[in-house]
C-alpha cells in the first residue's frame, strides 16, 4: 500500500469493484448449491426455520451457522439486504431471491437436506457477510471524508445527468478507474432495490445513509 490517501472518487470505484468481484462469487454458489443432487429450496428453508414460523430470524441464522465467526451485527446487515418488506426477517420468496431460485419452481416435500447443500449455503451466507463487512468498511472510510456528499458523489457516476445509474454509466465510471466492467448488471442487481435495472438516486443514499 501507498501512503497515498485515495480520493472520495477512488473509493466509490473501489466500492462497486468488490461489489462486481464478491457477487459474482457468491452467484456461482447459488449455481452450485442448486446442482447439488437433492437440492430442495423448501427443504432447506424448513430445515434453517426450526419452529415453522414461515421465517428464517436471525437467531435461526445463527443456529444454523453454529460455530462459524461472524459478527452478529453483520449477520443483520445482510438479512436487511435480502429482508424487502422490512420485516427483520426473511419469507420464503426472500429466502429464495437470496439463493438465485425462483420460487415458482418450488416442489412439496420435506425431503432430508443433504450435507452439502447445508454445507454450501454455509458458505453463501458467510460470503454474504464478507461482502456487507468489505463495503461496509470502505462506505465508512467515504462517510467519514469531510467533504463527501452523497449527491456530489451521485453526479460523479451519473455524468450524463440521466438521473439513475445504469450498465452504462456505470461502465464508464470503473474504466475510468482501470477495473474491470463485466460484472456492472451484477453489481446493479445488487444496489437495485425496485428491481428496474437501475440504482436511482434514493437507492443510491442507502449504501451512503448516515446512521
Ligand atoms: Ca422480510
Ligand atoms: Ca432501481
Amino acid at each position: 500500500m501507498s501512503s497515498h490517501e485515495k480520493s472520495i472518487k477512488e473509493l466509490l470505484a473501489l466500492y462497486f469493484n468488490v461489489i462486481g468481484e464478491k457477487e459474482t462469487e457468491i452467484d456461482n454458489q447459488r449455481f452450485e448449491i442448486q446442482s447439488i443432487d437433492g437440492f430442495n429450496a423448501v427443504s432447506l428453508f424448513s430445515l434453517i426455520d426450526k419452529e415453522s414460523k414461515n421465517f428464517i430470524s436471525l437467531k435461526d441464522l445463527q443456529f444454523f451457522l453454529g460455530k462459524a465467526s461472524y459478527k452478529d451485527e453483520s449477520l443483520r446487515m445482510f438479512i436487511h439486504c435480502f429482508d424487502k418488506n422490512n420485516d427483520f426477517a426473511l419469507d420464503y420468496v426472500e429466502f429464495c431471491n437470496l439463493i438465485g431460485f425462483n420460487p415458482e419452481n418450488s416442489s412439496e416435500g420435506e425431503v432430508e437436506v443433504p450435507e452439502a447443500v447445508v454445507n454450501s449455503f454455509t458458505r453463501l451466507i458467510l460470503n454474504e457477510i464478507d461482502l456487507v463487512d468489505v463495503c461496509g468498511g470502505i462506505a465508512s472510510e467515504i462517510k467519514s471524508r469531510i467533504d463527501f456528499t452523497t449527491y456530489e458523489a451521485f453526479l460523479e457516476i451519473d455524468s450524463q445527468g440521466k438521473k439513475y445509474i445504469d450498465a452504462e454509466s456505470l461502465s464508464s465510471f470503473l474504466e475510468a478507474y482501470n477495473f474491470e466492467t463485466t460484472n456492472v448488471e451484477k453489481i446493479i442487481w445488487r444496489l437495485d432495490t425496485d428491481g428496474d435495472d437501475r440504482i436511482s438516486y434514493e437507492e443510491f443514499c442507502i449504501i451512503f445513509s448516515p446512521h
